[in-house]
């Protein structure tokens, strides 16, 4: 089998011994490190991220899955020169003011890692005004807000009327179990997706790019 689907094959079972010994081999035998990336790790998280959509794999193989990633990513590393690995763009996500839930933020923060993108994660509990600083301090391309509770999801509104001077300048994407496209677009937001694979390709779409 060759090497990158055998990488692939551990990085999906969430095997990180594997992931990192099959990565070792990879870069000795000369493979790029950007390509081990992008059809190795991200192209299998990115499979990992359908089959949980649609109920074949479940949250802690989706954990296992990254853990094995970053297993994979801390061995490449190394090898990348300056400019090698591009990242797609800046993502500021957090969890709402009186919502702890974070479960599903993670999830999603993890799939944008896998795919590409920087993530800041603020964490939960998070207030307007912790999100104007940091979109103040990191100048992200967009802010993704997540609440899981129906008492909490209005505080999304809140959010992005803190954020309308920034605008012109970032995106805003919504999700979370109780939220909907509906909401979505009454509160105003840019994009709604409703779990993490689909926050991904919903992110690209939002900064055009592959
Ligand atoms: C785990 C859990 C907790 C844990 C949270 C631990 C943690 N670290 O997150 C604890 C025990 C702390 C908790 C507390 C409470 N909880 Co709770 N909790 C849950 C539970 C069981 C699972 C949530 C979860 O993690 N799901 C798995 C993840 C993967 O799914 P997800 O969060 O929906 O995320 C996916 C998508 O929604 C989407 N997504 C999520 N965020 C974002 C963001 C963006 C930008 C995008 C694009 C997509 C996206 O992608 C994710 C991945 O696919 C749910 C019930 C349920 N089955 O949903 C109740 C639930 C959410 N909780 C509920 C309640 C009521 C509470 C409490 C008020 C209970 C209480 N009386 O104290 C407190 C509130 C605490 C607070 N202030 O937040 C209710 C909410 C009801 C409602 N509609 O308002 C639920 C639905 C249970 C129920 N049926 O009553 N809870």
């Amino acid at each position: 089998m060759p090497i990158l689907n055998q990488i692939k094959e551990a990085l999906m079972s969430g095997d990180a011994n594997e992931v990192r010994k099959r990565t070792t081999k990879a870069l000795e035998e000369g493979l790029d490190p950007v390509v081990i990336i992008n059809d190795g790790f991200i192209t299998a998280m990115n499979i990992i991220g359908v089959k949980f959509r649609n109920n074949e794999v479940y949250v802690p193989e989706v954990l296992i899955a990254a853990r094995a990633m970053h297993t994979g990513m801390d061995t490449v590393k190394p090898y990348l020169t300056g400019a090698a690995l591009q990242e797609k763009g800046t993502i500021l996500i957090g969890t709402v003011k009186g919502d702890l839930h974070d479960i599903g933020k993670n999830l999603v923060s993890i799939m944008l890692q896998s795919g590409g993108f920087r993530v800041i994660d603020l964490g939960i509990d998070i207030s307007v005004e912790k999100f104007v600083e940091a979109v103040e301090e990191y100048k992200p391309d967009v802010v993704a807000i997540s609440a899981l509770l129906t008492s909490t999801i209005t505080y999304m509104k809140n959010i992005i009327e803190g954020l309308a001077d920034y605008r012109g300048q970032l995106k805003i994407i919504v999700g979370g179990a109780p939220v909907t496209q509906d909401f979505a677009d009454q509160i105003g937001a840019d994009a709604y997706a409703p779990d993490a694979a689909s926050a991904v390709e919903k992110v690209r779409k939002l900064l055009e790019v592959a």
